[in-house]
């Protein structure tokens, strides 16, 4: 019983030790029985609550910030409340986002990042978790297929921000004079990037000052890739207009589709023109991990940068995102500002593990450690394994959808990722021919679908429009406790709540 002690007792107070200790037990099995629970298919994905409902107070369970200290009794129900109220990421039926699952040794390899609670900026604080960073980051070069002599890196608070990263060191890679001068120094700058690739390449543009407008949004056939005519004639078009062409994003495995673009035909067109090439492989990145389907990534060495996401596809706890750099040495030139408080060039070790300084933040949390603890627990080969199973579930899924007359699948070649896309067509649709009417109601059917299941807990899926295609669903596969059973409630629960 927790309920006449508080903070004040726990360490650093004098004799504070086993009260931590008991504190720490008490909260530890709470933190396993939810571990436990997310497993458990008979447990709920979720409790929904409308904002208003939590925020006014749910059973006891209050937001709001007192002036008086609360003893370690409430905190402890306020940890319960905490999860009950929460989304379990982690259970089998929880295909909402790119990044699901919960790993065990990652869990426990966050958990140690926490206690140890340091920062990435220098050597002197972070001594083992730099080198760590040093030896993932190469470890990723070497599987994307640059040499030894090539690559650098930094891990980073998400893909956008790695995405960000990449169209900043393109940039000053050609424009080295935007560091001190800015963008009143330099032409009219334009990039590429496709109608399917993630919104962080046109917010990277408004961030950096280069502007959204300048942003050329490349068309794409039906299956999302970037059609490379199409990359062609815009490059050339914006060459003609006076602009000055410098950096495509190319992706693989995109957002909704899970489509790869052709990297090896992109990769001919910025050579030619002499362009720096970005793949972002936030999603698709893990797919190098396995022999028989790293192929859909082939031409990814000619990219000058690449975005990988170990915190998607390969199951880390968030955030775990790394930007790898082919040119070494450019990350540091383009970010360094010699700190003289933190970044000493007088210290007694080599100050080149200070990285630090190559970041565009100060602070910098550690990413790496759960995500080198889970390569030591599963290996190369593990993480292949892991990578496998999630695009059988996919091949699962897209086999069944052919199957059934009730739902239609939005494009009707193979998944090429984990992605499949679908409706639901319930019976009143039908019969009813194609035409904007039956895309009106359509419309209409995964919104509603979506808001039962949160609303019963116990499955969670996404849904978007995208070009012309009205909602539609988007299962996605990276959690290996997901078995093809799963997959099968998750029709069945779909089919029964949009039966109309
Ligand atoms: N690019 C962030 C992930 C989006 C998603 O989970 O759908």
């Amino acid at each position: 019983d927790f309920s006449c002690i508080y903070n004040k007792d726990l360490l650093p107070a004098l004799r504070g030790e086993d009260t931590t200790k008991s504190f720490f037990q008490e909260l530890v099995n709470i933190l396993l029985s939810y571990v436990c629970k997310s497993f458990r298919r008979s447990s709920k994905v979720l409790d929904f609550h409308h904002p208003h409902q939590l925020r006014e107070g749910l059973e006891g369970f209050s937001l709001e910030l007192p002036d008086q200290p609360d003893n370690l009794e409430q905190l402890l129900v306020d940890c319960r409340d905490t999860l009950k109220y929460g989304v379990k990421t982690g259970h089998p039926r929880f295909f909402n986002q790119l990044s699901s699952g919960l790993d065990v040794i990652g869990l426990a390899g966050e958990w140690l990042t926490s206690t140890a609670n340091t920062n990435m900026f220098t050597y002197e604080v972070s001594p083992v978790f730099i080198l760590m960073e040093e030896i993932l980051l190469r470890k990723m070069q070497e599987i994307v297929g640059w040499s030894e002599e090539e690559g650098d890196g930094v891990f980073c608070p998400g893909g956008t921000m790695s995405n960000l990263y990449s169209v900043l060191l393109a940039r000053y890679h050609f424009f080295p004079e935007v560091k001190t001068k800015g963008m009143t120094a330099l032409p009219r700058l334009i990039l590429f990037t496709s109608a399917h690739s993630h919104y962080s390449v046109k917010k990277s543009a408004a961030v950096l000052g280069i502007g959204s407008d300048n942003v050329v949004v490349v068309k794409c056939n039906d299956r999302g890739k970037m059609i490379t005519a199409e990359l062609e004639s815009s490059i050339i078009t914006a060459k003609d207009q006076g602009c000055v062409p410098f950096y495509v994003n190319a992706t693989a495995g995109t957002t909704v589709y899970g489509a790869f673009d052709p990297l090896n035909a992109i990769a001919d067109i910025c050579e030619s023109h002499g362009l720096w090439l970005h793949v972002d492989a936030a999603w698709g990145g893990g797919l190098l991990m396995s022999k028989r389907h790293r192929v859909k990534l082939q031409g990814i060495e000619r990219a000058w940068s690449v975005t990988w996401n170990p915190h998607k596809m390969m199951g880390a706890p968030l955030q775990c995102s790394a930007i790898l750099v082919k040119k070494r040495g450019l990350l540091k030139d383009c970010n360094q500002m010699c700190a003289e408080y933190l970044f000493q060039t007088d210290k007694h070790y080599d100050t080149s593990y200070d990285t630090g300084d190559k970041t565009i933040q100060c602070g910098r949390h550690v990413d790496v450690f759960k995500l080198w603890l889970m390569w030591k627990a599963k290996g190369s080969e593990g993480f292949e394994s892991q990578v496998n199973k999630c695009l059988e579930n996919a091949e699962h899924l897209f086999d069944k959808l052919k199957q059934r007359p009730d739902f239609e699948l939005v494009f009707k070649s193979e998944p090429e990722h984990s992605n499949v896309c679908f409706w639901y067509i319930p019976p009143s649709l039908r019969n009813m021919s194609p035409g904007p009417e039956r895309n009106r109601r359509l419309h209409e059917v995964a919104p509603k679908i979506k808001a039962k299941m949160m609303e019963q807990g116990m499955a969670m899926i996404g849904y978007q429009p995208l070009g012309d295609k009205v909602n539609f669903f988007r299962c996605v596969f990276s959690n290996p406790a997901t078995q093809t059973e799963d997959v099968d409630y998750l029709l069945e629960e779909i089919a029964s709540l949009g039966h109309d």
